[in-house]
């Protein structure tokens, strides 16, 4: 991709003395220079905190805030931003759903996950189950790694409440079928929730044609910052459910015996928010918008296939994940003979960012019949030099290990 790498100011710097090569974006993404500035730019000229003062620096910091929010609400075909709550991650958007949507479940209802999820989007299903007494069935994963979508339409039923799955998954690359979860839920009468985290960076997402009830996703994997996430719900949905936080900005009233709400999304977000983090997030979605979603994808696509046949060609190196279908930019592998925290830090003396564990994704490893596995994943500024470079420092890391 002819734009994007130099507009990225970290990738000239160099890591123990090579050029950095990062292909670790499934964990969080670079920055380009626009959302940088425009972080700064919100602190030089503008910063104030929102929704608060009747003055010019408030409003100004307000225009901010909520122009980031109907830009993303565009950016993913909300009905407006009064479907889009801006949280502090993935994790803390699915954590406000565990709660606030999770209240009205009973006894012995059920949620339905899949065994390739993120422990973000495990664990507070787990912790609502324990609340409830409710029961939480999983959708099997086949030999190819991709889901048993009759598997998971058999588990729906009567009883299930909610459907809650991954879009891509952060380890696989995996990307599931959305529209057909959502439907699947609808069906029976379940919440459909989809963890984005991996989608929305790497495919063009719209949330009217998917038909999903909820919608999950970090900033930082996708250019903006750190501390700045989304939660998409649909708006009728999200005005029958109580807040998860409650305090200063999310009430309309209140009094020594109790408040009302404000309107949507404001009644989701209580306390001051990430203002300056929307700010820069403003300026990740302009960028990905000028560059296309179609083009992030078709780049990614590209060096998937470069990086599956370079790599796949290196003896004794396993790689994990569906060979056909849908498939987002990452590529987890483990060297026979080599411990993947090893493999790590060896190409990291090439100047390589790779990650290697878990994921946080333990139960798919588990499925996996593995303890850890080596993930090189990718994005815009990537390019099939960064591929070549893996590939040597991986021989390298080899033979340094005699395996
Ligand atoms: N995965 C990875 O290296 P947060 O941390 O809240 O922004 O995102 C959580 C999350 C939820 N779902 C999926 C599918 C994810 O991949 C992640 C984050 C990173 O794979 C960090 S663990």
């Amino acid at each position: 991709m002819k734009t994007a790498a130099r507009d990225f100011p970290i990738l000239s710097r160099k890591i123990n003395g090579k050029r950095l090569v990062y292909l670790d974006s499934a964990a969080t993404a670079q920055k380009p220079l626009s959302v940088i500035e425009a972080e700064m730019e919100f602190y030089t000229k503008s910063n104030a905190n929102v929704h608060r003062g009747m003055n010019t620096l408030s409003r100004m910091a307000t225009e901010i805030y909520e122009q980031a929010h109907s830009k993303t609400a565009k950016f993913i075909n909300a009905k407006g931003m009064q479907e889009i709550i801006f949280t502090k991650n993935t994790t803390e958007s699915l954590n406000l759903l565990a709660y606030s949507l999770g209240e009205k479940l009973k006894s012995g209802d059920e949620i339905l996950l899949t065994k390739m999820e993120h422990h973000a989007n495990l664990v507070p299903w787990q912790q609502l189950a324990k609340r409830k007494g409710a029961v939480i069935k999983f959708a099997d994963i086949t030999i190819d790694g991709r889901l048993d979508m009759d598997g998971l339409a058999s588990k729906a039923g009567r009883r299930t409440k909610i459907i809650a799955a991954t879009g891509a998954s952060n380890i696989l690359g995996t990307v599931n079928p959305a529209k057909e979860i959502a439907k699947i839920a609808k069906d029976c009468n379940a919440c459909s929730v989809i963890d984005a985290a991996q989608a929305v960076p790497h495919i063009a997402i719209d949330v009217k044609r998917i038909g999903c009830d909820f919608l999950a996703f970090s900033a930082h994997k996708m250019l903006g910052p750190t501390g700045i996430g989304v939660l998409h719900g649909r708006e009728g949905l999200l005005e029958e459910m109580d807040p998860f936080l409650t305090g200063g900005d999310m009430i309309s009233s209140v009094t020594l015996q109790g408040a009302e709400w404000n309107v949507l999304p404001w009644k989701f977000e209580a306390g001051t928010p990430n203002i300056a983090g929307a700010a820069g997030f403003g300026a990740a979605i302009e960028y990905l918008e000028k560059t296309g979603m179609e083009n992030v994808e078709g780049h990614e696509k590209e060096l998937l296939k470069y990086a599956l046949k370079r790599i796949g060609e290196i003896e004794n190196v396993k790689i994990y994940g569906p060979a056909k279908g849908p498939r987002v930019g990452v590529v987890p592998f483990n060297i026979e003979g080599m411990h993947a925290h090893d493999v790590s830090e060896m190409l990291d003396r090439h100047g390589i960012i790779i990650r290697a564990g878990n994921h946080c994704a333990q139960p798919l490893m588990h499925e996996m019949g593995i303890g850890g596995v080596c993930r090189a994943s990718f994005y815009i500024y990537n390019t099939k030099r960064d591929i070549d470079a893996l590939a040597i420092a991986i021989g390298d890391a080899k033979k340094v290990f005699g395996v």
